[in-house]
C-alpha cells in the first residue's frame, strides 16, 4: 500500500483521517463534474479539521490519499475499473487501476489504521435477492472490519428491510444521526425506524471508544445521516423513476456489479441532473460530519 505522505504524517501523530472511496467518483457520478466533486468531498473532510484520505488502485497498488493527478486519473482517465474486496489481488497481480467500493476501501482502510470513511450510499441486497442471492459484499465485509461508515443509508433501488435484517445478523450496528428514521439516500425517510441514534459528533466518538473497550470493535458501524431536507428528491419523481429504472434493468438483463451503477446513471438522465444534485449534497454533508467525528474520536 501506498499511503499519501500528509495522510501518513497525520496517523504518525494521531490526527483526524477520513477515508473515502473512489467508485462513487468512477461509476457513481457522471464525467466530467465528477472530478470537481471528488475535490469538494475531499475539502469538506477538510473544513471540519481532518485529512482526507481518497482510496484508490494505481498501477495495481492501493493507494490511501491520492494526489490531483492520481484523482484526476480515477475520475477521467476511464482506466479505472469497479473493484470490491475479492478482486484487490487481481488487480495488483495485473498492474490495473481500480475505483474501490465501499466493502474495498473499508478494507484497505482499515488495514491503513483508518476508522472513520464517509460515502454516499452503502449497498446492500438487491430486490430479488432470494432468487438472484445478489447481495452486496460491502455488508460482509463491514462485519469483519473495524470501521465507522458515515453514508444516508441505502437507495431505494435495495430491498431496505432485507438490508437491514442482514446488518443485524453481521453484528453490523446502525445509528442514526440526530434521527430514528434509516435513510433512503435520495429521501430522508425510508420507512423504517432506528433502534440507536446520536446527536453529536462527540457522541458517535463516545460509541467508537466504548467498542474499542469492550472488545465489539471487529465489527463495523454504519451512521446513517439522512440526506438535508431541502435536498431531498421529490418523491413522486423519485418513485416513478426508480420503477421505471427496476424495470429498464431487467429489460437489458443487467446484473452482478453492473447493476448499481446502471440504475445510478438511469437515476442522471430521467431526473435531468436532480438525482446528482441530490448525491451531491448529502456526500457532502457525510464527508462533513465525517470530518467532525474523526477530530472528536482522535481527541477522545
Ligand atoms: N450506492 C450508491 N452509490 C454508489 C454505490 C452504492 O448510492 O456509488 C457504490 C459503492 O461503491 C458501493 C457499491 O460499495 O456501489 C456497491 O455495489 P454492489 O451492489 O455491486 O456491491
Ligand atoms: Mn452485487
Amino acid at each position: 500500500m501506498r499511503i499519501h505522505p500528509e495522510v501518513a504524517e497525520a496517523l504518525d501523530a494521531g490526527r483526524a483521517v477520513v477515508a473515502l472511496e473512489s467508485t462513487i467518483i468512477s461509476h457513481g457520478l457522471p464525467r466530467p463534474d465528477n472530478l470537481r466533486i471528488a475535490r469538494e468531498i475531499e475539502q469538506s473532510v477538510r473544513s471540519a479539521g481532518a485529512v482526507p484520505a481518497t482510496i484508490a488502485i494505481l498501477d495495481g497498488q492501493p493507494h490511501i490519499g491520492l494526489d490531483d493527478d492520481a484523482l484526476h486519473r480515477i475520475a477521467t482517465g476511464g482506466t479505472a475499473i469497479k473493484v470490491s474486496v475479492r478482486e484487490i489481488a487481481m488487480l495488483a497481480a495485473v498492474a490495473g487501476d481500480g475505483a474501490t467500493t465501499v466493502a474495498a476501501t473499508a478494507h484497505l482502510a482499515a488495514r491503513a489504521g483508518i476508522t472513520v470513511f464517509a460515502t454516499g450510499g452503502l449497498g446492500g441486497v438487491h430486490r430479488g435477492a432470494r432468487d438472484s442471492y445478489d447481495e452486496s459484499a460491502d455488508l460482509t465485509t463491514l462485519s469483519r472490519t473495524p470501521v465507522l461508515v458515515v453514508c444516508s443509508g441505502v437507495k431505494s433501488i435495495l430491498d431496505i428491510g432485507a438490508t437491514l435484517e442482514r446488518l443485524e445478523t453481521l453484528s453490523v450496528g446502525v445509528i442514526g444521526y440526530r434521527t430514528d428514521r434509516f435513510p433512503a439516500f435520495y429521501l430522508a425517510d425510508s420507512g423504517f425506524s432506528l433502534d440507536w441514534w446520536v446527536q453529536t459528533p462527540k457522541q458517535a466518538a463516545a460509541v467508537l471508544r466504548a467498542r474499542d473497550r469492550l472488545g465489539t470493535d471487529r465489527f463495523g458501524l454504519v451512521l446513517a445521516n439522512p440526506i438535508p431536507a431541502e435536498a431531498e428528491l421529490d418523491r413522486e419523481l423519485h418513485d416513478r423513476v426508480l420503477a421505471d429504472g427496476l424495470a429498464a434493468a431487467q429489460a437489458a438483463d443487467v446484473h452482478g456489479k453492473d447493476v448499481t451503477p446502471f440504475l445510478l446513471d438511469y437515476f442522471h438522465r430521467e431526473t435531468h441532473g436532480a438525482s446528482v444534485s441530490a448525491n451531491v449534497a448529502l456526500v457532502l454533508a457525510n464527508a462533513r460530519l465525517a470530518g467532525e467525528i474523526a477530530v472528536a474520536y482522535a481527541g477522545s
